[in-house]
C-alpha cells in the first residue's frame, strides 16, 4: 500500500487530493475560502479588514466564472480568558458583549461590500454541537488524557508559550512583568489540571503530509518556515481544556462540567461548522469523506500571527478525526500605520469604518488591494492613500467619463461594430491624413491584444493571492487605454463630420474612424470594469450601468474585445460622476 501523508493513495483519490498543484478545485466543488474570525474584545481594525477582503476579492473573482461557485466564510470568535476579561472590565456579561461587538464585525463587512456567505458566530448552536461532537469523536479514539500543566500563559494571544520566549519587562505603568519576547504580551505563570491532545503522535505525518504538498502552504518562506521548525523541534500535546473555575465563559468539555474548552480547539472547528460536519460528511470507515456538493476543504486567508494554529494545530486535528486537510493556508504580512506596528499605545491604529467614512468603500478596497502584498508588511499612509484614490479618478473613472461624454456615441459606435463596418479600418486610418497612422495602428493592435488576455492574466494572479500583481496587470491596461484614447483624439472629428464642403466619402471615413475610437475605449472600459470588479464591486457597477452593460453581460465571458453587441444606449447623455474627489483626511 502506498501511504503518502498519512492517507493511502486511494483514499486520496477517493477525495480528489492526489495531484500536487491541483489547489484550485476540482471544477464541481464550490471554491470555499475562509478569513479568520476574530476575537470581539475589541472594535474591528484595517488588518481585520484586509483579511475579509482578500477573502472577499478572490470569491468574486471565481465567480466571474459563471461556471464556478465559491463560499466565503468569515465570522467573530466569541468565547475564551480574553473576552471573559474584556466583559469584566466593561462590567458586561460576556453574551452582552459579544452581541454587541459582533456586530460592529458585520457592519464593516456591509460597509465594506463583503458578499460573505455565512457569519460565523462560535455562540451559534450548531458550532456549539461540532465542537461537542469533535471531541467526543477523537476521545474515543484515545486522543486525549487528562494530565495536570503549568507554563506561561497570554491572555492576549490565548496561547501558553514556552519558557525560552518569555522575557522580563516592565510595562506602562512601571510594572515588572513577565511577557513574550515575539508578540510582547503580558504572560502569567498557571498550573491546573487540564485535558491534553495527543497533538505530538501526528508530527511525522504532517511533516510527510506538507513535504508530499508543496503548495499547501503560500508563501513559500512560510512554507519552508513551518517545515523547518516542525522538523527542529519536538511537538509537545496540547492542552486543550481549562479548569471551569478560571475559564468560565468557554465551551463545556462533554461529561464534565469542571472544566472548559480551549478557545483555540473551538475556534478552529468553526471552518468544518460551515461545512456541515459531521451530517453532511460521509463515514467511510475511519474517515469522513466531504462529497461534491460539500464545500470542504477549504482555503484559510490567515495573519502570520496565528500561523502556528492553522498550519500545524489545524491539520493535526483533522488528521486525528479522519477528515481532508484544508486545500491551502495563505499567510499574509501585516499592515502597518505610518510606518509602525498598529497599537492602542502609539495612537496609530486605522479605523477601517472611519476610513471608510471619509473616502468611501471603492478608494479602501482599492488601496488595501493595491499594495496587497502578502509577503512583506504593508504600510498605511493616509498620503498614498489618497494619491490612490486621486489616481483611481484621474486614470480610470476619466477614461469612461471622457469616452462617455456628449461629443461622442458609444451606442452607434457598438453598432457600427455589429454591423461589421471596421473591418476595413486599417486602411481608412492609413489613408487618413489626421492621424499618425502607422503609430495609431501600433497603439490599437497592443490595445487590443492587451485587453484580450488581460481575464487570464489577472487569473493567474488572483489564484496566488497576488492582488497587488493582479492590480499592476490592469493599470498597465488602463495606460494603454488611455494613451491610445489620447493620441487618436476622436474629439478631432466632431467639426469635420459637421463641414458640409466635404464629400461624403470623407464624411463617411471621420465618422467611422472617430467611432471606431470611441469603440475600443469604450471597449476598454467595459472590460477594465468588468475585471476590476472584484475590487471595487460599487465603482464598477456605478460604471458599467452608466455604460449600459447588461447584468448578465459582466462575466469573464465578456472580456474580450467585441464580444458584447448588446450595451451603449444612452451612455452619453447627462450622468452624474461616478466618484468624487475628497481632500486627504487631515486628522486620523
Ligand atoms: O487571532 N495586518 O483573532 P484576532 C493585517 N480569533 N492583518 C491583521 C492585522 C494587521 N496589522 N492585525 C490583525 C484571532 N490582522 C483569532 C483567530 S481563527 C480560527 C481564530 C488580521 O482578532 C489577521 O488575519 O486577533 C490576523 O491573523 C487576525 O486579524 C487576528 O485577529
Ligand atoms: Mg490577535
Amino acid at each position: 500500500m502506498i501511504v503518502r501523508g498519512g492517507y493511502t493513495i486511494s483514499y486520496l483519490r477517493a477525495v480528489g487530493r492526489t495531484s500536487l498543484n491541483a489547489i484550485r478545485h476540482n471544477s464541481t466543488k464550490p471554491f470555499y475560502v475562509t478569513s479568520p474570525i476574530f476575537y470581539v474584545n475589541a472594535s474591528p481594525h484595517l488588518g481585520h479588514a484586509y483579511s475579509m477582503l482578500l477573502c472577499d476579492t478572490r470569491s468574486r473573482w471565481e465567480k466571474l466564472d459563471p461556471s464556478k461557485k465559491s463560499y466565503f466564510l468569515t465570522g467573530t470568535d466569541e468565547h475564551g480568558l480574553k473576552i471573559q476579561a474584556a466583559a469584566e472590565n466593561r462590567g458586561m456579561e460576556p453574551k452582552q458583549l459579544v452581541d454587541e461587538v459582533s456586530e460592529n464585525f458585520k457592519v464593516l463587512a456591509t460597509k465594506l461590500n463583503f458578499d460573505y456567505d455565512r457569519f460565523m458566530r462560535t455562540t451559534d448552536k450548531d458550532h456549539v454541537e461540532t465542537v461537542n461532537y469533535f471531541w467526543k469523536a477523537i476521545e474515543s479514539k484515545g486522543l486525549i488524557y487528562q494530565g495536570s500543566h503549568s507554563g506561561w500563559y497570554s491572555v492576549s494571544d490565548e496561547t501558553f508559550y514556552p519558557e525560552n520566549q518569555i522575557e522580563e519587562a516592565t510595562n506602562k505603568e512601571g510594572k515588572t512583568i513577565m511577557r513574550c519576547k515575539e508578540s510582547r504580551s503580558e504572560v502569567v505563570f498557571q498550573e491546573e489540571t487540564n485535558y491534553f491532545f495527543k497533538l505530538s503522535e501526528f508530527q511525522d505525518q504532517l511533516i510527510e503530509y506538507i513535504e508530499s504538498h508543496p503548495k499547501f502552504i503560500i508563501p513559500h518562506q512560510k512554507y519552508q518556515e513551518v517545515l523547518r521548525d516542525l522538523k527542529q523541534n519536538k511537538l509537545t500535546d496540547l492542552s486543550i481544556s481549562r479548569p471551569s473555575s478560571r475559564l468560565k465563559w468557554s465551551i463545556e468539555v462533554p461529561n464534565d462540567p469542571s472544566q472548559k474548552i480551549y478557545v483555540w480547539f473551538d475556534a478552529l472547528i468553526n471552518y468544518i461548522t460551515a461545512a456541515g460536519f459531521p451530517a453532511k460528511f460521509e463515514k467511510h470507515g475511519e474517515k469522513y469523506v466531504s462529497g461534491n456538493d460539500n464545500i470542504w476543504p477549504a482555503t484559510h486567508v490567515v495573519g502570520k500571527d496565528i500561523i502556528k494554529f492553522h498550519c500545524v494545530y489545524w491539520p493535526i486535528m483533522l488528521m486525528a478525526i479522519g477528515a481532508e486537510l484544508p486545500r491551502q493556508v495563505v499567510v499574509h504580512a501585516h499592515w502597518l500605520s505610518e510606518g509602525f506596528k498598529m497599537s492602542k499605545s502609539l495612537g496609530n491604529v486605522v479605523d477601517p469604518v472611519a476610513t471608510y467614512e471619509h473616502y468611501g468603500e471603492d478608494a479602501l478596497r482599492f488601496f488595501l488591494s493595491e499594495y496587497s502584498n502578502i509577503e512583506s508588511d504593508c504600510n498605511f499612509s493616509e498620503e498614498s492613500f489618497s494619491d490612490t484614490r486621486d489616481t483611481l479618478i484621474s486614470k480610470y473613472a476619466n477614461l469612461v467619463t471622457r469616452v462617455s461624454g456628449a461629443k461622442f456615441n458609444i451606442e452607434e459606435s457598438v453598432k457600427f461594430n455589429q454591423e461589421s463596418r471596421f473591418e476595413g479600418i486599417d486602411e481608412v486610418i492609413t489613408n487618413s491624413a489626421l492621424v499618425q497612422a502607422p503609430e495609431i495602428i501600433r497603439l490599437k493592435n497592443e490595445l487590443i491584444s492587451t485587453m484580450n488576455q488581460l481575464y487570464q492574466v489577472m487569473d493567474d494572479r488572483f489564484v496566488n493571492f497576488e492582488h497587488m500583481k493582479a492590480i499592476q496587470e490592469w493599470w498597465k491596461a488602463i495606460d494603454c487605454a488611455n494613451l491610445f484614447f489620447q493620441r487618436a483624439e476622436p474629439w478631432a472629428y466632431n467639426k469635420l463630420i459637421k463641414d458640409t464642403t466635404l464629400s461624403e466619402e470623407d464624411t463617411n471615413n471621420y465618422k467611422l474612424l472617430q467611432n471606431y475610437f470611441v469603440y475600443l475605449a469604450a471597449e476598454s472600459s467595459r472590460i477594465c470594469s468588468i475585471v476590476i470588479s472584484p475590487v471595487i464591486p460599487s465603482l464598477s457597477d456605478k460604471i458599467l450601468t452608466r455604460l449600459a452593460v447588461k447584468k448578465d453581460h459582466r462575466s469573464k465571458h465578456y472580456t474580450k474585445v467585441g464580444t458584447d453587441h448588446d450595451y451603449g444606449v444612452n451612455a452619453n447623455s447627462k450622468h452624474e460622476n461616478p466618484i468624487q474627489r475628497v481632500p486627504i483626511r487631515t486628522s486620523v
